[in-house]
């Protein structure tokens, strides 16, 4: 349960009869196509869900971490297809927010506000968890970079309205030599490639972003040179406390789920949610839900306060991601053949929840980030 304002519980209650009437069962269809929902996205870009991050001061609504949370919890647990659309457009503006220029962060915050969606290009074929070993370079001529790459995975690649991109600005210099440049769709050279057909998060658009000697002005770096990789980091940092209530978002639904049949399935003439062994497993699930969802909220809130938070984002997302995925395979053994059978909504579940093992570095990695936060690095 969340502690919101009246507020915070208005514009919950706006977004819950949202999910509930126009997306739960509307996104069945879409995740068994893989067909990107335009009408369901458009529908909620109009709500303002694509801008949940924007601080006020550049137009958005200025939402606290509690209520924030609350919304994207929603989402995920109707679709967590939506959330990855709406999440991974807030992640794209984190650049901004952290390292541009006013003009940078005016002009992403006005982008996303007149309906658009982010991409954050950081993955490569080569640089997944090995994120600093970027190929894409960026090559300074006079007063403009010229951009050339292939990014792969990324959300919103083939639906975004501006792209965050990283890029070797100085191969020798390793990791040191990574930037990070603002570019807008419709930049000429600027294209999406392959579109993945995914296991889970069907409903959101995953694909390649190829850059074709894209010529950007100098301006349309954030930051300074060399300072790419931290940037990436540093945004990641902040954006896996959120994947974390994303995780949340699944582990509800699928209690939901799993409570509801084994209140009227009936074996030996008794709803199996009578016997010990059911409602152990409920308890189980909702002990896992509930920690990582205090987590998660734990991890944004000091943010909020301006306190340390990457080794509490980053076990967020690890334990977030590592109990949806025990929670969605508990649903389906509670409902037994039908939750393994496509006709109900838990085996999408575990599709969905496995990707929050995966995205935004690995839970390995979190482990890595946790292991040093407590050991240091040697
Ligand atoms: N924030 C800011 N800067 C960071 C940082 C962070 N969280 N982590 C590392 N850096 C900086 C370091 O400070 C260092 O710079 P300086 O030498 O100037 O201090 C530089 O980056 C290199 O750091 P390090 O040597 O620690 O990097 P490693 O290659 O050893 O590995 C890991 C770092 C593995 C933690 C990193 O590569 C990582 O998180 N990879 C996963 C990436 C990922 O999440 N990919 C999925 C993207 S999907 S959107």
């Amino acid at each position: 349960m969340y502690i919101l304002n009246d507020e915070g519980k208005d514009l919950l209650a706006t977004v819950k009869e949202f999910c509930e009437k126009e997306v739960k069962e509307q996104c069945k269809e879409f995740d068994a196509t893989g067909q990107w929902p335009e009408e369901i996205n458009r529908k909620a870009i109009e709500m303002g869900l694509n801008a949940l991050d924007i601080p006020e001061e550049y137009g958005g609504i200025g939402l606290d971490k509690v209520t924030y949370a609350a919304l994207y919890e929603e989402m995920s647990k109707a679709d967590a297809g939506l959330f990855t659309t709406m999440s991974a457009t807030g992640l794209s503006f984190k650049p901004l927010m952290l390292a541009g220029t006013e003009e940078q962060k005016q002009r992403g915050a006005d982008i996303i506000l007149n309906g658009g969606l982010g991409a954050f290009c950081l993955t490569e074929p080569m640089a997944g968890s090995d994120a600093s070993n970027n190929k894409t370079t960026a090559v300074k001529y006079g007063d403009e970079y010229v951009l050339n790459g292939r990014k792969c995975f990324i959300t919103n690649g083939g639906v975004a309205d501006f792209y965050i991109i990283t890029a070797m600005t100085d191969k020798e210099k390793g990791v040191k030599g990574m930037s990070t440049f603002f570019v807008e769709k419709g930049t000429p050279g600027l294209s999406s490639g392959n579109e993945e057909n995914k296991m889970g998060i069907r409903t959101s658009n995953t694909a390649d972003v190829v850059m074709e000697d894209v010529r950007v002005p100098a301006s349309a770096m954030i930051g300074t040179e060399g300072k790419g990789f931290n940037i990436a980091m540093s945004t990641l940092d902040i954006t896996r406390a959120l994947m974390c209530i994303g995780a949340v978002g699944i582990m509800q639904r699928a209690i939901d789920e799993a409570v509801a049949y084994s209140k009227q399935r009936v074996t030996f003439g008794q709803p199996i949610g009578k016997n010990q062994a059911i409602q152990f497993m409920i308890a189980d699930m909702e002990i896992k839900k509930e920690t990582a969802r205090q987590m998660g909220l734990h991890a944004l809130r000091l943010q909020e306060l301006g306190l340390p938070y990457a080794k509490e984002s980053a076990i967020a997302k690890c334990y977030g991601g590592d109990m949806a995925v025990q929670v969605a395979l508990d649903a389906i053994q509670i409902l037994g053949g039908y939750g393994y059978s496509r006709e109900y909504p838990v085996e999408k579940l575990l599709r969905d929840a496995k990707i929050f093992q995966l995205y935004e570095g690995t839970n390995q990695i979190q482990r890595i980030v946790i292991s040093r936060a407590v050991m240091g690095k040697f």
